[in-house]
C-alpha cells in the first residue's frame, strides 16, 4: 500500500522555488524537518510551525500546515502559547539563529525552566543574513563578517549547558551530515519537553563570500572537515555535533 503522506506534502508546492538564494542551506533544513514529520507520521491538521524574522523566518510560509510568521525573537513565546492552548497540537518553530539566539535569546534561556512541550529547529548560519551579514551569535572566533571585519572577538553561544541543566534536549548537527541531522530532528520531535536543535548551514551570499569560499559547496565540505559525530557525549566541544543525553 503506498502511504499517503510523503514529505512533500508538508510543503506549500506552489510556492516552490523557494526565493532563498542558490547555494542557500534553507532549503535542506525544511527537508530536513519534513521528512522527521512524514518519519513520525504527523498529521497536517495536529501541526503548527512558528518562525521569527530573517531569511530562516521565511520558512513558517513554505509548509503546508498552520503556520505563523511571529515577530523577530518571538517564535518561541507564541509557540508555548499555541501549545499551551491546544496540547494535542506539534508545535515546531524552525528559525534563525539571529532571531532565536540574538534578540529571542532571552526567551530561549526562560522558555527552557518551562520545558514546555515545544520543539525549535535553529538554522544556524552563523550570521544575520537578511540584513547582510552582521556577526550573530553563532559567529565563530575570528570569522570575518559586516560588522566584524577583523574578525569577530567573542565565543560563539553555547546553549546547551543551560538546556541540559532544565532537563530539555539539545542537539547539533549540519546540512553536510544530513542523515545525522534527520535523526537528531526526529528525536526532537519525539522528546516530550522543550527541544533545541541547532544546525549549521551555509549563506555563501552574505558570509561565505566575504570569508574567501568560492561557492555553497566549498562551505559544505567545511562542515565535513571541521565537524566529528559524537553522539554520547555529556557535553559537546565546540568541533563536535551530536545528542545530548
Ligand atoms: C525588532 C527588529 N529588529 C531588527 C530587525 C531587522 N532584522 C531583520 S532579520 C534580522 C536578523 C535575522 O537573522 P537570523 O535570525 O540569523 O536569520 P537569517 O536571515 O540569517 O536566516 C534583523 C536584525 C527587525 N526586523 N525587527
Ligand atoms: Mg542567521
Amino acid at each position: 500500500m503506498t502511504k499517503e503522506i510523503t514529505y512533500l506534502n508538508y510543503l506549500k508546492k506552489e510556492r516552490l522555488p523557494t526565493q532563498w538564494c542558490p547555494g542557500c542551506g534553507n532549503g535542506i533544513v525544511l527537508k530536513l524537518v519534513c521528512l522527521a514529520m512524514e518519519k513520525l507520521n504527523f498529521s497536517q491538521k495536529d501541526t503548527v510551525i512558528v518562525s521569527g524574522i530573517g531569511c530562516s523566518g521565511r520558512s513558517a510560509g513554505f509548509f503546508n500546515l498552520d503556520s505563523v510568521h511571529s515577530v523577530h525573537g518571538r517564535a518561541i513565546p507564541v509557540a508555548e502559547g499555541i501549545k499551551n492552548a491546544n496540547e494535542n497540537l506539534n508545535v515546531i518553530v524552525v528559525s534563525g539563529d539571529g532571531d532565536l539566539l540574538g534578540i529571542g535569546g532571552n526567551h530561549l534561556l526562560h522558555a527552557s525552566r518551562r520545558n514546555t512541550n515545544i520543539s525549535v529547529v535553529c538554522i544556524a548560519n552563523s550570521i544575520y543574513g537578511m540584513t547582510g551579514g552582521q556577526s550573530s551569535p553563532t559567529t565563530e572566533q575570528g570569522s570575518r563578517t559586516l560588522t566584524a571585519p577583523q574578525g569577530s572577538a567573542e565565543t560563539p553561544i553555547d546553549v546547551q549547558s543551560f538546556l541540559k541543566a532544565h532537563h530539555c534536549y539539545y542537539a547539533r548537527s549540519t546540512v553536510f551530515h544530513f542523515n545525522h541531522a534527520e535523526k537528531c530532528i526526529t528525536e526532537s520531535f519525539q522528546f516530550k519537553g522543550l527541544s533545541f536543535v541547532e544546525i549549521k548551514t551555509q549563506c555563501i551570499t552574505n558570509d561565505g563570500r566575504r570569508r574567501g569560499f568560492k561557492n555553497a559547496y566549498e562551505m559544505l565540505i567545511s562542515y565535513k572537515e571541521n565537524y566529528k559525530i559524537n553522539n554520547k557525549a555529556e557535553v559537546l566541544e565546540h568541533n563536535e555535533i551530536g545528542i545530548i543525553r
